[in-house]
């Protein structure tokens, strides 16, 4: 039987990295689509690396980019797929109030421009469409548990391009009856998690402090909730949706949400940190309460970190608010729990952990090479 063919636009990002290997162990024919860069930038898919000149791939990179749409016509002409999966995205909140038209066309007409290649080349009874959409359509809280029927009201200039993707994916479906379907995904998290995302950005100060390579944390606003699942579990949701019957929309979420500031919390227990938190607004601070010596003492063979109990670990800074912010983020999953019969296996104290731990061993690497004399990027922001 012949294989089946999948397009993953976005490849080298944290979700196109995890839905690769699950669909190279179905046994798919995985093309991904990359962007040229002055430097590598496929480090989260360089384990699946095949050597090009291997007769018998099953994994293959396009250069590519979601704002030209000769190229993304040509690569689905050459590749004729059976399933696309378009999660390619300027997906930063913060950062698409900085660069609005851009994030408009890559994540907006980005979407429109697979849909109507696929039409164009006449392959919509044959190719199936995954829309990478995302909870924070949802934006200013109009109601909660959040579902596929609760009303959007986005509010950055990503939600905004992503609003018109999910609209624009739905209006393929109903007036050419393709098979398009938008996952509506909440936050999912994972130790390949870009650096500048908070939950990741969390864990990586955490280890830094644990290793004595950081001594703060500086914050925005810590009152924001989430609904955080692990990008593992969510990948498989995003395959499944386009194995049913009928094209459809489904909330993939683990219904439960969590404040940053017990993300924190969690993160630094990981190490053996108790912080309490203290002060108001742009005021508060966390500060070290206590440490679990038992704790510490597992994770790390020589005890690095240079602070103590009563120090201020974590401080808020203005600079990381949001022009508009998403207050609250719960969604209801029954849908994709009945049809898909998806349930998530990861709860938030394992993805914590994970993260912890796998950013811990990233930077004793680093701390090796700067007792062998190197010096090494540092940089955190956003
Ligand atoms: P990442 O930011 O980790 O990955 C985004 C990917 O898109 C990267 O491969 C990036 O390439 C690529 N990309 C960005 N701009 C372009 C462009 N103009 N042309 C081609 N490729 C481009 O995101 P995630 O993996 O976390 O998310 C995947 C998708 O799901 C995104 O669309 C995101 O908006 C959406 N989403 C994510 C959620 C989450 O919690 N993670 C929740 C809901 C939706 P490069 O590596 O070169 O930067
Ligand atoms: P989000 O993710 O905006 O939900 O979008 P992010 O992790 O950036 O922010 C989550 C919440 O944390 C608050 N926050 C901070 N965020 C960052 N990045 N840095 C900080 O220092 C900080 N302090 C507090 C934010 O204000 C926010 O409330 C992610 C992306 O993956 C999108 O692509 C995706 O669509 C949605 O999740 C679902």
């Amino acid at each position: 039987m012949k294989r089946k063919v999948a397009l993953i636009t976005g490849v080298t990002g944290q979700d196109g990295a995890y839905l690769s290997e699950f669909l190279l162990k179905k046994g798919y024919e995985v093309h991904g689509i990359k962007r040229r860069s002055s430097l590598f930038n496929t480090d989260r898919i360089d384990h699946l690396y095949q050597d090009p000149h291997e007769p018998n791939r099953n994994f293959f990179l396009h250069y590519g980019d979601m704002t030209d749409s000769m190229n993304l016509t040509k690569i689905i002409q050459d590749t004729q797929p059976d399933e696309i999966y378009n999660l390619a995205a300027m997906s930063h909140v913060k950062v698409s109030f900085d660069i609005p038209e851009y994030t408009a066309n890559a994540d907006g007409i980005g979407t429109l421009r697979i849909l109507e290649a696929v039409r164009l080349l006449n392959l919509q009874n044959k190719t199936k469409i995954y829309q990478a959409s995302t909870s924070e359509l949802y934006g200013l809280v109009q109601e909660t548990p959040q579902s596929e029927r609760t009303p959007f009201y986005p509010r950055s200039p990503y939600a905004v391009a992503k609003m018109y993707a999910y609209w624009i994916t739905v209006n393929y479906r109903e007036a050419y009856n393709m098979f398009a379907c938008n996952g509506i995904l909440f936050n999912h998290e994972s130790p390949l998690r870009g650096e500048t995302f908070v939950t990741r950005k969390i864990t990586r100060a955490v280890a830094k402090i644990a290793l004595g390579l950081q001594k703060q944390l500086f914050m925005g606003n810590l009152d924001a909730k989430r609904d955080w699942g692990h990008a593992k579990d969510y990948v498989e949701a995003m395959y499944l949706i386009l194995q049913q019957e009928n094209p459809s929309d489904y909330v993939i979420a683990t219904g439960k949400t969590t404040t940053v500031r017990d993300f924190i919390t969690m993160a630094f227990k990981e190490i053996g940190f108790i912080l309490k938190f203290e002060g108001d607004g742009v005021e508060e601070v966390g500060v070290l309460d206590s440490i679990d010596l038992k704790t510490t003492e597992k994770l790390f063979d020589r005890v690095r970190y240079s602070v103590k109990v009563g120090d201020v670990l974590v401080k808020v800074n203005p600079m990381y608010f949001r022009p508009t912010e998403v207050d609250l983020l719960i969604g209801d999953p029954t849908k994709a729990q009945q049809q898909l019969n998806w349930k998530p296996k990861y709860d938030l104290k394992a993805l914590v952990s994970e993260m912890v731990i796998s950013d811990l061993a990233l930077f004793k690497k680093d701390i090796d090479l700067i007792d062998a004399g190197h010096s090494i990027s540092l940089q955190e922001e956003l």
